[in-house]
């Protein structure tokens, strides 16, 4: 099966997706046929330059006083991490195997927060807990939270993205607001959404593999914990779920500390010594089109401010023949791989909206907008 798997990662590039690991871009957005034709449909990655140029965003939301002026009445959800990694893999808090970590969410009024992300204390410098916990906000919920928490803001970007929501023949089921600074990463999971995604402010840089590259991302499960922000000690404590709950969710961090490395490499060879990840850098006015179901690794540089701001339209993906292709080859067992994930997981086959084997952030606090949104669709 080892030498089979290989040869679908490598089809799917000939074939398909091209063999260098660079993202195709287009100089303007493309017709909805197009759209639809060449990557909706090839379930294939693009980039739109010169895309979201004219939003006022672009200009606006440079300026900190048009932000806490226009957002001066509004609390807004901030993710609370020690380091920037939430909804990641850290070491368990009582032994030294690995566990799911999801952020410490709170509300607070929008100034406090763009202090924080900005502040030295925002960037993981500030009052640790004797172990080196800062802690380093991000502004984000993936549960509209834009046209939710931020809807003053509503007029400086486009509701939807007009060739898309005519592809895609529905309107953005979710828009969400990222904040954030040089510390916050997201791990690599995937999510059941056609994904636009545009960078306002700052950089974003992407990793990118396709879903027939599954067993290259070692899904195992691993026990979740959360983080709880204590305001009279400033610190973020981890704890574990109790009764205990276990997240399937992608093993490899590509970019291991140089201690690491070769322990990695050897942990994960299918990842390390395949092919390399699409990999691309998302500047302000660009829109990525993020395929349902690629496995995504989201990293950031910031402006001048500290900051890197960007807004994503999720829209609804079909559950047709790729998924359930997908999902047949991600119960294939490869030998290298370990443990596959557990076939009990998903055991009623109209459970395909709500089961927990998807390794995206339906199975987290913060995807529980998701997992609700689904399971309302599917009763
Ligand atoms: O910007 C980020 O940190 C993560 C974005 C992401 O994972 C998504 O849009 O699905």
């Amino acid at each position: 099966m080892e030498q089979q798997l290989e040869t679908l990662w490598k089809e799917v590039r000939e074939l398909s997706l091209g063999t260098s690991v660079e993202v195709e871009r287009l100089n303007s957005p493309p017709s909805s046929l197009r759209f639809l034709r060449d990557f909706v449909s090839a379930n294939k990655p693009c980039i739109i330059s010169d895309a979201t140029l004219h939003w006022p965003a672009i200009s606006l939301w440079s300026d900190d006083k048009y932000l806490r002026g226009a957002l001066s009445g509004s609390s807004v959800s901030v993710h609370l991490t020690p380091d920037g990694r939430a909804d990641a893999l850290v070491p368990h808090p009582e032994d030294s195997s690995l566990c799911f970590a999801s952020a410490h969410v709170c509300r607070m009024p929008f100034s406090e927060a763009l202090d924080l992300i900005s502040s030295d204390k925002g960037k993981g410098k500030g009052k640790g807990n004797g172990k080196g916990n800062g802690v380093v906000a991000y502004c984000q919920e993936q549960n509209d939270c834009f046209r939710n928490e931020y809807s003053v803001l509503a007029g400086d970007c486009e509701a939807h993205i007009p060739w898309a929501t005519e592809a895609l023949g529905c309107l953005p089921e979710a828009v969400n607001l990222w904040i954030g600074n040089s510390l916050s990463h997201t791990s690599f999971h995937k999510d059941h959404y056609e994904n636009l995604y545009v960078v306002v402010s700052g950089l974003k840089h992407f990793l990118l593999l396709p879903p027939t590259d599954v067993h290259r991302l070692y899904i195992h499960h691993y026990p979740a914990a959360s983080y709880s922000y204590s305001p009279d000690t400033q610190e973020l404590i981890l704890e574990l779920e109790k009764p205990p709950r276990y997240v399937p969710w992608c093993s490899v961090d590509p970019y291991p500390s140089p201690d690491s490395v070769h322990h990695e490499i050897s942990k994960f060879p299918l990842y390390f010594n395949g092919p390399k990840p699409f990999e691309c850098t998302l500047r302000p006015g660009e829109i990525l089109y993020l395929p349902s179901m690629w496995f995504h690794h989201v990293s950031q540089s910031p402006d001048g401010r500290g900051r890197t701001i960007a807004v994503n339209y999720w829209y609804d993906m079909q559950f047709d023949i790729k998924y359930a292709y997908f999902k047949f080859l991600q119960s294939i067992h490869h030998p290298l791989y370990g443990p596959t994930l557990s076939q009990s997981e998903d055991k009623d086959p109209l459970s395909v909206l709500s089961c927990s084997e998807r390794t995206d952030r339906s199975n987290t606090a913060s995807g529980a907008y998701e997992a609700k949104e689904k399971d309302s669709k599917e009763a």
